[in-house]
């Protein structure tokens, strides 16, 4: 399914196991521990390596890869353009590295992220297979001693988290889950040897975004496929395709200025933001906007108009729109209303799906769509599951129920600061940071897109570039001077806390239950996690460190 891949794999659980065994010994003074080899465990350590640190990564997954490690589950893809969803750090890596289509295929993705840990000869110090269980802070000597499941202990001075933003499975609590006599999957822990759906009957839970992407790949294999709604969801085409190698060599001719007008944008890369607001053009040169950006495809089409997340009566003007276009897609109007999301929900508050032919999907004779809203789900039972209403019968059950999105990677790490509190308890009303970069009373702790950060609202690789070298110019820093340590301050804590919120706050943001907001995982807290707006963020952070990193308490 991915090419070297699989055959890598043997040679790498071989360099973890001599990694492993070294831990213990050798390895066990450092002076940074990263946590997780995704994209920004990867460039972490290419960057704090640079600066002559000696870096360990310790690394869950038996590859590299991070999120796109676990998603594999068919038709998992980037919704952002490859050429944008790729490391800018080395200009030689940007022109060397071919993408074959617009959007990279998960399989695509990890040939890349393998590609940058070879070529920067990063395996070495990345121990896999090993997780992460705790990282406790010593007052004493200011570094933190981390523990992994493969019984190494480490101790470093710097603690830093990669861990990523939906890295932790949401497995709602269904009674009866485990009398299920057939297969179960998740799609964020999905196998990684191939699942042949052939004449099996699939049931799968969800409509978000991972949903919508493998819902029309199962649905041309399976002999029935169920799915099961809650909440219907507003849904591009990606017009995905492949990338025509001229226009890739044009872009690479010119990368630079590619990436220097993304990073100019709210969400980090380029979506033809237009400065208009919806309300102030006609109806017609509207819908000639929105078909435009429609043929387009993608997250673009969010960039329509200026207002489309800060004003609900322009944001309906959108929502309409993809409305009518489930409607002219879906043959039976009960199913297109079905599928439809209500003139009070707002297009983008969760994010908008881009797909390949899903509402399409619903036009097959072996497709059927359940509302579990109107009759929600009781229980799994050994052979399927029953709603207040009807039971349906399965061989294989997908659940497509997403993330404990942002903090539930780090709060799964027993970490204690200065004091011995662990994050979990000052998290206890949910996550406080920062600038998504720090939190009081965890020195030299670091998180990569922290809660309190642009993170998921951006073009990831970008958030993660800009973490990644704020935090090796801050260690940098701190060694230039002599200082052991640097921890937030509750002030400057407290601040940018309140202004995230206000930020959010303008927009439209926290209308919805998203898991922006931790609103898809019962008994989290209700907060807004990610901070919206890329350009005045990175402004924050540069003025942070220009200032001899102003909120913080250095020593
Ligand atoms: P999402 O977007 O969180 O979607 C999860 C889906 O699962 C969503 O449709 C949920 O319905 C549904 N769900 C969750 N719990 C239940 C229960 N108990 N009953 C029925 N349905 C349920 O996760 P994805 O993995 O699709 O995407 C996450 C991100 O990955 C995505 O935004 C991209 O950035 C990449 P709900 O809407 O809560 O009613």
């Amino acid at each position: 399914m991915e090419g070297p891949v699989p055959e890598l794999a043997h040679r790498w659980r071989l360099g973890v196991e001599s990694a492993a065994m070294t831990n213990a010994t050798a390895t066990s003074e450092l002076d940074a521990v990263i946590v997780g080899a995704g994209f920004a465990g990867l460039y972490m350590l290419h960057k704090l390596r640079g600066s002559g640190l000696r870096a360990r990564i310790f690394e869950a997954g038996s590859g590299v890869g991070g999120t796109w490690f676990w998603n594999r589950y068919p038709g998992a893809r980037c919704d952002v353009e490859s050429m944008e969803y790729s490391f800018k750090f080395d200009d030689a890596l940007q022109q060397e590295w071919k993408w074959s289509e617009r959007y990279s295929e998960q399989p695509e993705i990890m040939r890349y992220l393998n590609h940058v840990a070879d070529r920067y000869e990063l395996r070495r110090d990345i121990a896999l297979e090993t997780r992460v269980t705790s990282a406790h802070f010593d007052e004493g000597t200011s570094r933190w001693n981390v523990s992994t499941d493969r019984g190494d202990r480490v101790s470093a001075n710097f603690c830093i988290m990669a861990t990523g933003c939906l890295s932790s499975t949401n497995t709602p609590e269904f009674p009866g889950l485990d009398s299920f006599a057939g297969r179960v999957f998740h799609t964020g822990k999905w196998p990684h040897e191939p699942i042949d759906f052939t004449g099996r009957r699939v049931g799968i839970i969800g409509t978000g975004s991972s949903a919508i992407q493998a819902i029309p790949i199962i649905a041309k294999q399976a002999r029935h496929l169920f799915v099961f709604q809650r909440t219907p969801n507003f849904s591009v085409p990606a017009q995905n395709g492949p990338l025509d190698p001229e226009v890739q060599e044009r872009i690479k001719a010119h990368y630079g200025e590619l990436r220097r007008l993304g990073s100019q944008m709210p969400f980090g890369f380029d979506v033809q933001l237009n400065e208009k607001s919806a309300l102030e053009v006609s109806e017609a040169e509207r819908e000639a906007e929105y078909e435009q950006r429609w043929k387009h495809g993608g997250l673009p089409f969010l960039g329509s108009y200026a207002d489309l997340l800060y004003n609900k009566e322009a944001n309906e003007t959108a929502a309409a729109f993809i409305r009518r276009k489930i409607a002219e897609i879906v043959k039976d109007p009960k199913l297109a209303a079905l599928l439809s999301p209500e003139p009070t929900d707002v297009a983008g508050c969760k994010r908008l799906c881009s797909d390949s032919g899903y509402f399409e999907t619903f036009n097959r004779s072996n497709v059927t769509l359940v509302d579990v809203r109107s009759a929600p789900i009781e229980a799994i039972t050994p052979t399927g599951l029953s709603t207040g209403k009807e039971t349906f019968a399965f061989d294989d059950l997908i659940l497509a129920t997403g993330f404990d999105a942002m903090t539930g990677s780090l709060l799964r790490v027993d970490i204690r600061g200065a004091g011995g509190a662990t994050l979990g308890e000052r998290w206890a009303e949910g996550p406080r940071t920062y600038l998504g970069l720090s939190v009081v009373g965890f020195p030299n702790l670091f998180m990569i897109s922290g809660p309190g950060s642009p993170s998921v609202l951006t073009n990831m690789v970008v958030s993660i570039e800009q973490h990644v070298e704020w935090i090796a110019e801050c260690i940098g820093y701190l060694r230039s001077k002599g200082l052991a340590r640097i921890e937030a301050t509750l002030d400057a804590q407290n601040d940018w806390v309140a202004h995230v919120n206000e930020v959010a706050d303008s927009s439209l943001y926290p209308r919805c239950n998203s898991w922006y907001l931790g609103a898809n995982v019962p008994g989290k807290p209700r907060v807004f996690m990610p901070y919206l707006g890329f350009p005045p963020y990175v402004e924050k952070c540069n003025q942070v460190a220009s200032r001899g990193y102003e909120g913080f308490r250095l020593g």
